[in-house]
């Protein structure tokens, strides 16, 4: 008896840690990077949520570069993309590295979830 008790508690938490994952993975918003941009530019998320930054060029790369973290992707070639998942609330300032002089830049606004 004990033993069957232990056995619905380990499904019930299956379940409940299957859902969490699938919850997380609907909550994805997504930048294009075209003519040296990012669009939008300027996004606001809740916590939790992953961008994906897909790169639409046909032959230039990007990279997304957060100097404040000193953290971001790799260079990002036509059709490559790269997420980034957001715990915390704040503001996120990144740039492309390669065009920083082209004022190739975004910011990802993270408020708090309803
Ligand atoms: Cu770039």
């Amino acid at each position: 008896m004990r033993a069957h008790l232990l056995t619905l508690g380990a499904t019930a938490l299956t379940i409940l840690l299957l859902s969490g994952v699938a919850q997380a993975g609907e909550n994805v918003v997504e930048v294009e990077m075209l003519d040296y941009g990012y669009h939008p530019a300027e996004l606001e998320v809740t916590v939790g949520t992953t961008v994906r930054w897909v790169s639409a060029e046909r032959r230039t790369s990007h990279d997304v570069y957060f100097p404040d973290e000193d953290m971001g992707s790799p260079r990002l070639f036509p059709d490559e993309s790269w997420e980034r998942t957001f715990d915390e609330t704040g503001t996120f300032e990144y740039f492309c590295q390669p065009h920083e002089n082209r004022d190739m830049r975004g910011v990802i606004h993270v408020i708090e979830a309803e």
